[in-house]
């Protein structure tokens, strides 16, 4: 049984497949299909964003080799930036409740401009 940290990376990978092979080249996620698992996956995060430029942007700013694909190391970057986010967040709450361990708040991520 892998542990939950090889759970979690497993996830990731099954994830970034399950959406980068609807369309054209099958290891890259395109504009759509990172639309796709925005709103699927990311639906909090997503939601509490207002601009509606937001998946461009987001293209723009992982989209680092600007072959206007995602590729699974350009995801990670954004999935690492949230997590980081998420951690402060947490961390911040943690100062906030010291009595309190567990944080079952959803709505906890930053944009990435934010990062
Ligand atoms: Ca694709
Ligand atoms: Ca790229």
């Amino acid at each position: 049984m892998p542990s939950q940290l090889e759970g979690a990376m497993d996830a990731l990978i099954t994830v970034f497949y399950n959406y980068s092979g609807n369309d054209g080249d099958k290891y890259k996620l395109n504009k759509g299909e990172l639309k796709q698992l925005l709103n699927s996956e990311l639906t909090d995060f997503l939601t509490s964003q207002k601009d509606p430029m937001l998946v461009e942007k987001i293209m723009n700013d992982l989209d680092s080799n600007k072959d206007n694909e995602v590729d699974f190391n350009e995801f990670v970057v954004l999935v690492a930036a949230l997590t980081v986010a998420c951690n402060d967040f947490f961390q911040e709450q943690q100062m906030r409740k010291p009595s309190r361990y567990v944080n079952n708040n959803k709505n906890y991520c930053k944009s990435p401009a934010e990062v």
